[in-house]
């Protein structure tokens, strides 16, 4: 016996990802629907080699389907959330809308799985922002040796990460820079990103943080240590999948580069690619289309009595986003639902 599930924004570049990895992991479906909303309603997408048709997000009875999982935003998830958990159907929500709420756990299931007890508060869980997901299941490891102190993270982030409509504007502009004549203005990002770099992702907030840099040093805390301090440097880049980030921890205690590395091997969900040689690390174009969080140039931060810096790439759309959902949804199955 398996379960019911829902994929609400299922024409999404998050969604359609969440559909592939339920198929890809095997996930104990016993019946599955795609929800979209009216616009895009009837559009057929792919589950494994099945083919389903969009139906209507607006007008569904969650009544009697076990998981959901949310790729819709923080408007509609503030409409749909409540609903579906109300008619008894657990959400997994990829929205910001409910990450920072006590009552409803924020869970990267190498790092705090056993939050998932918390779901029932709400009857929601909230996963995180794809730039703290992989970073979190890089510092959990090592937080756990050698408790770390604090975190500078600057990130290079990929336009997939605002969507199909991020991925076109580079797309597009790239093109025109080959026909002048063809100018795309920035629409969904805020500068030209085709062969630039952009220092901000999300709004601006008070303190000259933008809103992806707060969601980091917010959500680390969440999910790891309330003790860690983190500051972070959102950037984006053009390229079109996987997110990057040069991570430097400070420690409580020494740890060593080569203990760091061998704890990293060890550790879930980690694949550490990391020669001192020409091209020994990963890059976001390597990273796309993996499970996996790549951890590479492992080494000392010499300027301080307890440092290391490291780089880290991960497929943001999965580990991100719908790689680290659907992990949810099998927790949630293992350890509460317990029907697969
Ligand atoms: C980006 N990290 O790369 C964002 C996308 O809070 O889930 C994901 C936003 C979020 O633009």
């Amino acid at each position: 016996m398996g379960y019911k599930v829902v994929v609400a924004g299922a024409t999404g570049s998050v969604g359609r990802e969440m559909l592939n990895i339920l198929a890809e992991r095997e996930f104990p479906v016993d019946e599955i629907v795609a929800l979209a909303s009216r616009r895009s309603l009837g559009t057929e997408v792919s589950f494994g080699d099945k083919t389903l048709k969009t139906e209507d997000l607006a007008a569904f009875d969650f009544t009697g389907w076990d998981i959901a999982l949310f790729a819709i935003g923080s408007d509609a998830t503030k409409e749909y959330a409540p609903k579906a958990a109300k008619a008894g159907c657990v959400v997994i929500d990829n929205s910001s809308l409910y990450r920072y709420d006590p009552d409803v756990p924020l869970i990267v299931p190498e790092v705090n799985a056993d939050a998932i007890t918390g779901y029932s508060k709400k009857n929601i869980i909230a996963n995180p922002n794809c730039s703290t997901a992989q970073m979190v299941v890089a510092l959990k490891p090592l937080h756990d040796r050698a408790t770390i102190k604090r975190v500078v993270v600057s990130t290079y982030q990929s336009a997939s990460g605002a969507g199909k409509d991020g991925m076109d504007e580079l797309w597009d502009q790239t093109k025109a820079v080959y026909n002048p004549t063809s100018e795309v203005a920035p629409k969904t990002f805020q500068k030209q990103i085709a062969f630039n770099v952009i220092p901000q992702i999300g709004d601006f907030m008070d303190s000259g943080d933008t809103y992806e840099e707060w969601k980091m040093v917010a959500e680390t805390k969440k999910i790891v240590d309330p003790a860690i301090k983190v500051t972070a440097t959102c950037v984006r880049v053009p390229v079109f999948v996987g997110h990057s980030e040069a991570i430097n921890i400070e420690f409580e205690e020494f740890l060593d580069e080569d203990e760091a590395r061998d704890i990293l091997r060890e550790a879930p969900g980690i694949m550490v690619i990391d020669k001192r040689e020409d091209g020994g690390y990963v890059t976001p174009i390597e990273a796309a289309g993996d499970f996996a969080t790549f951890i590479s140039r492992i080494r000392q931060d010499s300027t301080i009595e307890n440092g290391l810096n490291l780089w880290c790439v991960s497929d943001n759309l999965r580990k991100g986003a719908a790689l680290n959902a659907v992990q949810i949804a099998e927790v949630l199955g293992q350890r509460v639902l317990q029907k697969g």
